[in-house]
């Protein structure tokens, strides 16, 4: 269902900048769903409820702020990556991919990252899908201005539930690239995550590809002040969501009543991230009684770390090829480009099949096949 598109240049006023408004087609899980699916969290032991219910519009502010924490260096590595590679993952991305292809950014937030990628790599159209239509829609028209030559189209959905693509003649007979930058696939659980990367493969169609950032682990204090900042950013993120469920499904949280916290926990090799029953009590929520003991977690998130030997391990379990990894100085973070186990990489003369060896040159950015 077409939602909004940006407004048309008032008469007399040609279009210059934009010569199509961004476009927005609204497929959020309806209320029903959002019920059942809180449900069944609140009944899960330890209750855990799906992340992306964080990213209400106060939720999705309070994330961009925890992006600005100095702690959290997580989304400036990743920016700097993407800003001084563009041109070779562009290049690396695009290869051999005949005619221009669209590009499909899963989970795109702000949109604040895919800028230099769109300038490098010119596709046909930009897609983006993201779960909080109050972001979505600005942020897609501001981009569709800064880009007027790329046709942009925004997606509000769950897209870890998405079976395919909707019909639009953007999408239409255009080969998908797919971006997944933030390491977002950290915040589903590895069964899930592998799940998750069949499903973009089942997306991105036959030659689709994959360039996805991952975060990688790291000492335990740096992890767990990344996630537990001084300034508070990343309690007020997740108490938020108390309140999103106090409005959505009228709940009576009181959010003075959980204390927030994140554990490194090396096992599972994840960040835990909880709010804590600060003592016994009993809430409503969906019209039912809800029990906490005193110390008892309502799990909001987790933050699964993976090294690079053990992502692309997972990436091969759902199909995919990883082909070059791209990384920061520290090694803290990669950028991964996937391609589908069973394609064949063509070079740029289309030639042969390879598997791409190129190899950096910066002193601060590495890259190996
Ligand atoms: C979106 N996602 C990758 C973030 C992360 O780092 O796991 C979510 C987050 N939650 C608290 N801080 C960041």
């Amino acid at each position: 269902m077409p939602v909004a598109g940006a407004n048309p240049p008032p008469d007399g006023v040609p279009a210059v900048a934009s010569p199509r408004p961004a476009e927005l087609l609204d497929l959020h899980p309806a209320p029903a769903d959002l019920e059942r699916l809180v449900l069944e969290g609140m009944a899960r032991q330890p209750r855990q409820l799906p992340a992306w219910l964080l990213y209400d519009a106060e939720g999705s502010r309070l994330f961009e702020a925890i992006g600005q924490q100095p702690e959290y260096g997580l989304t400036r590595v990743e920016s700097a990556l993407l800003k001084e590679r563009a041109p070779e993952l562009a290049e690396a991305l695009g290869e051999g991919i005949a005619p221009a292809p669209v590009l499909v950014e899963f989970g795109a937030g702000n949109l604040a990252k895919v800028g230099p990628l769109l300038e490098a790599l010119q596709p046909a159209a930009y897609v983006a899908l993201d779960i909080s239509l109050n972001q979505l829609g600005p942020s897609c028209r501001a981009l569709q201005e800064r880009h007027p030559t790329v046709p942009v189209l925004g997606i509000c959905c769950d897209y870890a539930e998405l079976d395919q693509l909707p019909s639009h003649p953007l999408l239409e007979g255009r080969p998908r690239l797919g971006f997944y930058p933030g390491s977002s696939l950290g915040n589903f659980d590895p069964p899930q995550a592998r799940e998750l990367l069949q499903r973009f493969a089942r997306l991105l169609g036959a030659n689709g590809r994959l360039l996805i950032g991952i975060d990688q682990p790291k000492e335990r204090a740096r992890l767990e002040a990344a996630y537990d900042d001084a300034a508070g950013v990343s309690a007020a993120f997740a108490l938020n969501l108390l309140r999103r469920l106090n409005r959505e499904l009228g709940g009576d949280f009181d959010p003075a009543a959980f204390s927030y916290c994140a554990h490194w926990q090396p096992t599972d090799s994840r960040i835990a991230m909880a709010l804590v029953s600060r003592h016994p009590q009993t809430v409503t929520l969906a019209g039912r009684s809800w029990r906490f003991a005193a110390g008892e977690p309502l799990i909001t998130e987790y933050s699964v770390k993976y090294t690079p030997a053990a992502f692309q391990a997972l990436a091969a379990e759902a199909g995919w090829r990883a082909i070059r990894r791209w990384c920061d100085d520290a090694d803290d973070f990669s950028l991964h480009l996937l391609v589908q186990a069973d394609s064949v990489t063509l070079r740029p003369d289309n030639a042969f099949p390879d598997a791409i060896d190129h190899h950096a040159d910066s002193p601060s950015l590495r890259s190996e096949p």
